[in-house]
């Protein structure tokens, strides 16, 4: 390594002055103007664990759901997970070392971390369609250069594509093959072979309207659609040829405005979804004959996906423990019914898919989501085994373990996918016969509300309990029990977000206006 060159490379990529930046909750993430030197230390920085893990690491340049005119990075771990919190650390202290020190905690990190410096680095780069994106990466890809590292930018990508590049490099082509062409034929293949074993394959092929965003995720469910369309026809909306990304239309403002995206003309009971910026995210919804929008969230997909799995386990007849993952933003009622209906454990962690994924793996079959639609389910070695040995079976059992394995190719264990969920969804409703309509109606959501609030310092919050009680400022949480005992069937949380320079607010209660008017008063008592 190169000191001098590195000090030298730093100034060209300059630190701008009075910030200080911090690896949240999805990478660093604001203004697209103020990450460039970001960028190119997180390329010295992803070389660097590349070299400590042995392994390729990806780096991926996205801000997901936020505004075009933000941008972020994120870096990814050997197996397609998110960045250990030591390294979420270092990479912390990097963004904010002065120009001329980047060089010295670079040698500072690799002390640390023991990292042999003449092990070779690789690491694999994707990006989203923001226009800042491509010069963003080229900042990455003379970071890694930088730090003598090799590279692949596979340039386009939705971020759990990344995800799904760097764990198959990394396992030797077990999970697939590390392109995108890869990618498309695992999904596919599983989709087509699951969806054979649906009873009600005589109908008219199912139709969905797909809002992109106007992202990435457009272009990739594009370039894949021929692999499925003899099954599933999908109508692309906001594919990003005429609108702005995330723009009125995507998960995210679906989710929290609750109403259907700019862009998209819904006929009574037509089944519709919405990517995020990213392509990590998904969320349902339609409207019915009285023309009221009806939002399927992420825990009604953890509920269909959970209770289709369970159902599947019964016929295999294997006992392999089963639960679901959330945050404190999932609706009381898809907790309720996931434990009270369907007697499976339900944990909860914080905001984050890392804690979530995590969490999840704890279990033989973990399904996780945030309420928002990101998430997906993970199976561990040793159930895969046993259903790749069950598959063998030409008996009932063996037809059950076969879809179970279809199913597991399916999901994106890697990281929430809009895309593999997607197609998940469909074929269970597809084997289950089932309309969204009927999925809709396994329970009924609180009414709830989410809420965004300025402060000065978003941090002084503090909380615990999965985050949903806050410790700081003294008083807060008191104040938070006395409003929330005023109303029926309520609960309220804060906490600052870990993306946004906001306090969240969330509240749920009996009525609509009940929660909106908890919210409300909630907001007031954060300030
Ligand atoms: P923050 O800004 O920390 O609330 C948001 C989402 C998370 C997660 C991250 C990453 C909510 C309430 N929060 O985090 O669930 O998706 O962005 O994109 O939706
Ligand atoms: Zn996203």
């Amino acid at each position: 390594m190169d000191l001098d060159a590195i000090t030298k490379h730093s100034a060209l990529h300059a630190k701008p002055p009075g910030l200080t930046f911090h690896y949240g909750t999805a990478g660093f993430r604001m203004k697209a103007e103020l990450l460039d030197h970001i960028m190119f230390r997180m390329g010295l920085l992803a070389a660097l664990r590349s070299k400590q893990t042995n392994a390729t690491i990806g780096v991926m340049v996205t801000a997901s759901h936020n505004p075009e005119e933000d941008n972020g990075v994120k870096l990814v771990d050997p197996l397609g997970e998110m960045l250990a919190p030591t390294w979420e650390e270092h990479a912390t202290r990097l963004a904010n070392a002065e120009d001329g020190d980047v060089a010295r905690v670079l040698v500072d990190i690799m002390e640390k971390e023991a990292v042999e410096l003449p092990q070779d680095a690789f690491v694999v780069i994707g990006r989203d369609t923001r226009p800042s994106s491509e010069n963003l990466g080229q900042s990455v890809r003379e970071g890694v250069a930088a730090f003598g590292g090799q590279f692949h930018d596979y340039g386009l990508l939705t971020t759990p594509q990344l995800h799904y590049m760097v764990c198959c490099r990394n396992t030797g082509g077990r999970y697939g093959k590390a392109t995108l062409d890869g990618y498309y034929h695992k999904l596919a293949a599983a989709f087509l072979e699951l969806t054979k074993q649906a009873s009600c394959s005589g109908d008219e092929n199912v139709s969905v309207k797909v809002d992109c965003a106007n992202g990435v995720g457009a272009l990739k469910l594009k370039e894949m659609e021929p692999r499925f369309s003899p099954v599933l026809s999908v109508q692309l909306i906001n594919d990003g040829t005429k609108g702005k990304l995330n723009h009125l239309c995507g998960a995210d403002f679906v989710k929290s405005h609750q109403k259907p995206p700019q862009g998209l003309e819904m006929k009574p009971n037509e089944r519709c979804c919405s990517f995020d910026g990213d392509a990590d995210r998904i969320v349902y919804y339609y409207c019915d004959v009285d023309g009221a929008f009806h939002l399927i969230d992420g825990d009604k997909i953890a509920v269909l996906i959970s209770s289709f799995l369970k159902e599947l386990l019964l016929e295999v007849g294997e006992i392999f423990n089963i639960g679901v993952v959330q945050t404190a933003y999932a609706n009381g009622s898809s907790t309720r019914y996931l434990e009270e209906v369907m007697k499976v454990p339900v944990h909860c962690t914080k905001t984050g898919v890392k804690h979530l994924h995590h969490k999840a793996q704890e279990f033989d079959i973990g399904v996780y989501f945030e309420a928002n639609g990101h998430g997906t389910a993970l199976f561990s070695k040793a159930v895969e085994v046993k259903i790749k040995q069950l598959a063998k079976l030409e008996d009932k059992k063996g037809k059950a373990a076969k879809m179970l394995e279809n199913v597991i190719d399916l999901f994106n264990q890697t990281a929430g996918d809009a895309i593999s969920d997607m197609l998940v969804i469909e074929a269970i409703l597809a084997l289950k016969g089932l309309t969204v309509q009927q999925w809709d109606a396994l329970y009924s959501d609180l009414p709830n509300r989410q809420v965004k609030v300025k402060v000065a310092d978003r941090r002084v919050i503090s909380t615990t309990d999965a985050e949903r009680q806050a410790v700081t400022p003294p008083g807060l949480q008191a104040a938070i029990n006395n409003l929330v005992r005023k109303y029926r069937l309520s609960r309220a949380f804060v906490r600052p977000s870990g993306t946004e320079d906001v306090v969240r607010v969330y509240a749920e209660a009996d009525s609509q206006e009940s929660a909106d008017s908890l919210a409300h008063e909630v907001s007031l008592a954060v300030f």
